[in-house]
């Protein structure tokens, strides 16, 4: 009988149409000495100078949605939600939201604390920007995330983000087109030990590319994905980041327009990934040390009238999630 009635209270928990709507309908807690994995709300977009500004409305439409993703992962048989403490630890304040150096400066001193904290975040944005303050805060010779190690990237993007070539979009310096730069620059993140994955589209000038591959990164264009295949593409990651610290960002742009239309900086000429492609991609890095992950670029306001974007958010963070749960048990 009490079998039944937990799995009563299971079915009612994954109804995303009632209650509060906090992420994965986890406890909100703002403290993150409760949580090992703490879901976090960035809901920031004046890092993103040249298109749709929107996508500071991404957390709320998430939590909209994902009750509904309070699952158990079927692949990996573990309910991530019994093996760790995982909270809903709410957004960093966005007191100064349309200064874009100020809220990267306030992204990263609040990061630290979750840092500090020993708690894994998993965050939904947001612009692109919010992956330098989220690292800033993270990574680096003060981390007790990485035990002062530099963060290796699993960055799934449409675009490399990496263009030191100007020095600012529009005003925004660290902008959601320079974190991947500056960062590197800064001592946070190992671009040896780093994957760029799915990058597609005419670019802007024939040298557009060049500062990942001086920088040091391993790009992976989508074509050269294609070519590949996903095998050879995997074995690829595996020796490139190894057991280092992993951080997986994810730039729902990454995805084809047909699978994910609600974003900023569409990518329309080229095909994107499918979803069951990049499932396979995060799934491979399972049992690596994943200190944290993002979700970025959502634009609910163009999104489809079922939401479908808000969706493959919450679906990328479950995995997120899960692969956090699988190695490291509460
Ligand atoms: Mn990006």
């Amino acid at each position: 009988m009490s079998n039944q009635n937990d799995n009563q209270q299971k079915l009612m928990d994954a109804i995303y149409w009632h209650g509060i709507p906090t992420l994965f309908r986890c406890p909100h807690d703002a403290d993150p000495g409760n949580a090992d994995i703490g879901l976090i709300g960035v809901p920031h977009s004046t890092g993103n100078g040249t298109t749709q500004r929107d996508q500071h409305l991404g957390p709320r439409a998430v939590r909209n949605v994902s009750a509904i993703g309070r699952r158990v992962h079927n692949e990996f048989r573990i309910d991530p939600w019994e093996r760790c403490r995982v909270n809903d630890l709410g957004d960093v304040p966005m007191t100064h939201g349309n200064n874009n150096e100020k809220t990267i400066e306030i992204i990263t001193e609040y990061y630290k604390t979750i840092a500090d904290a020993h708690c894994r975040p998993v965050s939904i944005g947001g612009d692109h920007s919010i992956t330098g303050g989220i690292l800033q805060g993270i990574a680096g010779s003060h981390s007790k995330l990485t035990n002062g190690e530099k963060a290796c990237l699993l960055h799934l993007d449409a675009h490399t983000d990496a263009f030191h070539n100007v020095e600012h979009f529009m005003g925004a310096v660290k902008s959601a087109a320079h974190w991947a730069s500056y960062l590197v620059k800064g001592g946070h993140v190992d671009p040896e030990h780093s994957i760029q994955l799915g990058i597609r589209g005419n670019v802007r000038t024939l040298d557009w590319l060049d500062t990942s591959y001086d920088l040091g990164y391993t790009v992976i264009t989508k074509p050269e994905y294609d070519e590949m295949g996903a095998d050879k593409v995997i074995e690829t990651i595996d020796q490139v980041i190894g057991d280092r610290p992993l951080y997986i960002t994810f730039d729902l742009d990454c995805l084809d327009p047909t699978v994910a239309p609600g974003v900023s900086n569409i990518e329309a000429g080229i095909e994107g990934f499918g979803i069951d492609q990049v499932r396979i991609i995060l799934q491979s890095v399972r049992g690596k040390n994943i200190i944290g992950g993002d979700v970025v670029c959502l634009m609910p306001t163009v999104d489809t009238p079922n939401q479908i974007t808000s969706y493959r958010a919450m679906a990328v963070m479950f995995e997120m999630i899960s692969l956090i749960a699988d190695r490291h048990q509460g």
